[in-house]
């Protein structure tokens, strides 16, 4: 665990990858209060209260990687409950919100349902602006019952969901869309109450919104990254950047098909461009912005068992020494994807 998120900034949220096996033994005494836990190990679970706390598993280790936990934090009280299938808490200014849906021939309807009900309890509550989404999606390039790839169909159902809901919740945010070791879609996301966050798009990308037909019969919805501004900072631009899920992709196109290096480097570059001072001033946020070695708190997805080497040798030459990061041995969301790496700039 790195030390990085500054102690006195207690009025944002921020996270910590921690082993599973040891969670409480974390070297420094994590301050503020626990509003979600995401733990990725060997099976998924029903989502639940734990220790009074949401608690998402999925299934996401095998015997090539170490079972982690993320745990997201936030200096304000927090109350937790249950909504349906869904576990959920709040603290007046973040919402954190954990859903999963079971094996399914077909997802486009009950995905749509899932997000419905989530878009509905979100927006009762206030958390109106979405921050950060995670879609982790068993055997996500693999046919449904009627031949159409797993994330395809899944897309569907998150578009339709949003379609309905585009009244209120017009912005789409960062978020991640991935595979995981166990059928069925393990979701999860955090809100904010409104005024504080900036959707990004990636001068180097088309938004994932946009993306033509042959992607899927409906694009996937979602932001390239969400800067949330402190709560306690108005006027200064203080905040977390969030970085939706990033992989090798120029405009539309898988690039470096086949060469994993090349992808892992053009994806960090794809962050690079992302999370630098001319993007955020691109979208009205002002300040330095950030370099890719900002980035923290980061996940790094690999398709095959036999890149994780080189992959974790690009990233670990790349960011520095103190960086949190965990490796995850998953399929990407189009076949050609060997890599996708996501974090969060502080
Ligand atoms: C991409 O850029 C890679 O469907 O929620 C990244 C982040 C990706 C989020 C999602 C998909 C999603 O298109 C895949």
């Amino acid at each position: 665990m790195s030390n990085r998120q500054p102690e006195a900034r207690l009025h944002g949220l921020w996270s910590d990858l921690v082993p599973v096996a040891a969670p409480s033994e974390a070297p420094t005494a994590p301050h503020g209060n626990v509003l979600g836990r995401i733990r990725f190990t060997d099976a998924p679970t029903e989502p639940a209260l734990v220790d009074a706390t949401p608690l998402l598993t999925t299934h996401m280790t095998n015997e090539q990687v170490t079972p982690v936990e993320e745990i997201w934090r936030t200096g304000l009280p927090v109350r937790a409950g249950v909504s349906g299938d869904a576990v959920f808490a709040e603290d007046g200014e973040h919402l954190f919100y954990a859903v999963r849906l079971g094996p399914q021939p077909v997802y486009r309807r009950p995905v749509r349902e899932l997000y419905e009900n989530a878009l509905r309890f979100t927006w009762e509550r206030g958390y109106t602006d979405l921050v950060r989404m995670w879609n982790l999606i068993g055997g996500i390039t693999s046919p449904n019952a009627d031949g159409l790839e797993t994330y395809r169909d899944f897309c569907i159902g998150r578009a339709e969901a949003f379609a309905a809901f585009a009244d209120r919740f017009p912005q789409l945010s960062a978020a991640t869309g991935i595979g995981t070791l166990s059928p069925g879609v393990d979701v999860c996301f955090l809100a904010a109450k409104p005024g504080r966050a900036v959707h990004l798009e990636n001068p180097r990308q088309t938004p994932a919104y946009k993306y033509p037909s042959r992607y899927g019969p409906k694009s996937p919805s979602f932001a390239r990254a969400t800067f949330l501004r402190d709560v306690d900072a108005p006027g200064q631009e203080t905040g977390s950047l969030f970085v939706s899920g990033t992989a090798s992709i120029l405009g539309d196109d898988t690039v470096h098909v086949d060469d994993v290096a090349q992808q892992t480097e053009e994806t960090l570059r794809n962050i690079e461009a992302l999370v630098g001072g001319d993007n955020l001033r691109r979208h009205g946020v002002a300040g330095a912005g950030y370099d890719v070695k900002d980035l923290d708190q980061v996940k790094v997805y690999v398709r095959d068992a036999e890149h994780l080497p080189v992959v974790r040798n690009i990233c670990e030459s790349t960011l520095p020494a103190d960086t949190d990061i965990s490796y995850f041995n998953v399929a990407v969301c189009r076949p050609d994807l060997l890599v996708e790496i996501e974090g969060v700039c502080r």
